[in-house]
């Protein structure tokens, strides 16, 4: 992967930003994405470190005209070997019936359309050069619904949808698609999911050890590192402690 080119949507924070540290590590030149420009700031600084290139771009992946223009910018400067799809969230937790319709609409238009966007912007240009590797950070809720998951659930099971419809498309190029799909990772999932209230998020966590961000990304480096003729198409990893999203053993 030395000296390759990935772009990582949300990375500013969590599993997004584990993989900018893990691929820096693995000598890969980054093209960092994320709404939040200071915490860009600060993690272009913190790469410092690594004998990598760094380059951030402010971006809401809802925004299909920036999408636009910022893939222009990158296109004239660099060949993208790598696209890890990250951005996404969950907002609330509850019935269908109590929805709140402008949550469902944020997790549709970040985690499925938001996606499309990206890597419509993204793949004809791997089809170019016949090479990449897409990795789509879909979801365990994307296999199995959980109760108040709905919508979120649904928008993860799009991911995995979209991931496997990737497979079909590229079939005759070099470009690999891959689905990872974690349970329970400790990141700012939770805190995004419940608005800010740190006592649900942290209540989320409680009593078991959850996967770090730190290893999800590790997978992921694995997943990238495979041999060429080698595409892991889908892996589910979850906690020891949990099987399920519900089946979860708490100390
Ligand atoms: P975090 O909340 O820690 O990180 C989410 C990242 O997504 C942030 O960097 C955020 O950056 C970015 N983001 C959110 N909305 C947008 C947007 N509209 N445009 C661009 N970037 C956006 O959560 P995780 O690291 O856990 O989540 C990363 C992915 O992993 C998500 O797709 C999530 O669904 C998935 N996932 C998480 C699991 C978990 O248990 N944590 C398990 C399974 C899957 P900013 O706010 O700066 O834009
Ligand atoms: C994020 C983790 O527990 O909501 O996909 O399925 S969970």
């Amino acid at each position: 992967m030395q000296n390759q080119t990935a772009v990582v949507t949300g990375a500013t924070s969590g599993i997004g930003q584990a993989c900018a540290f893990a691929l820096a590590e693995q000598g890969v030149n980054l093209i960092l994405m994320a709404r939040r420009a200071e915490r860009l700031a600060a993690l272009k600084d913190e790469l410092s470190q690594y004998p990598v290139t760094v380059e951030t771009y402010v971006l809401d992946v809802r925004e299909l005209d920036k999408i636009n223009e910022v893939f222009a910018d990158v296109d004239a400067k660099h060949k993208v070997d790598i696209l890890i799809n990250n951005a996404g969230l969950a907002l609330g937790l509850g019935n269908i019936d109590e929805g709140r319709i402008e949550q469902w609409e944020q997790m549709i238009d970040t985690n499925i359309k938001g996606l499309l966007y990206v890597s419509r912007a993204v793949i004809p240009k791997m089809r170019e050069q016949n090479s990449g590797h897409i990795v789509n950070i879909g979801s365990m809720a994307g296999g199995i619904t959980y109760p108040g998951g709905n919508v979120y659930c649904a928008s993860k099971s799009a991911v995995h949808t979209l991931s496997e419809a990737m497979n079909l498309d590229l079939v005759g190029t070099n470009i690999r698609v891959s689905n990872v799909a974690p349970g329970a990772a400790n990141t700012e999932f939770s805190k995004v999911r419940f608005d800010g209230n740190e006592t649900q998020a942290d209540a989320v966590y409680e009593g078991f050890t959850p996967l770090g961000a730190e290893d999800i990304a590790d997978l992921i480096v694995y997943i990238l590192n495979a041999p060429a003729h080698v595409n892991i198409q889908h892996t589910l990893v979850m906690p020891t402690a949990q099987r399920s999203p519900t089946v979860l053993h708490r100390d």
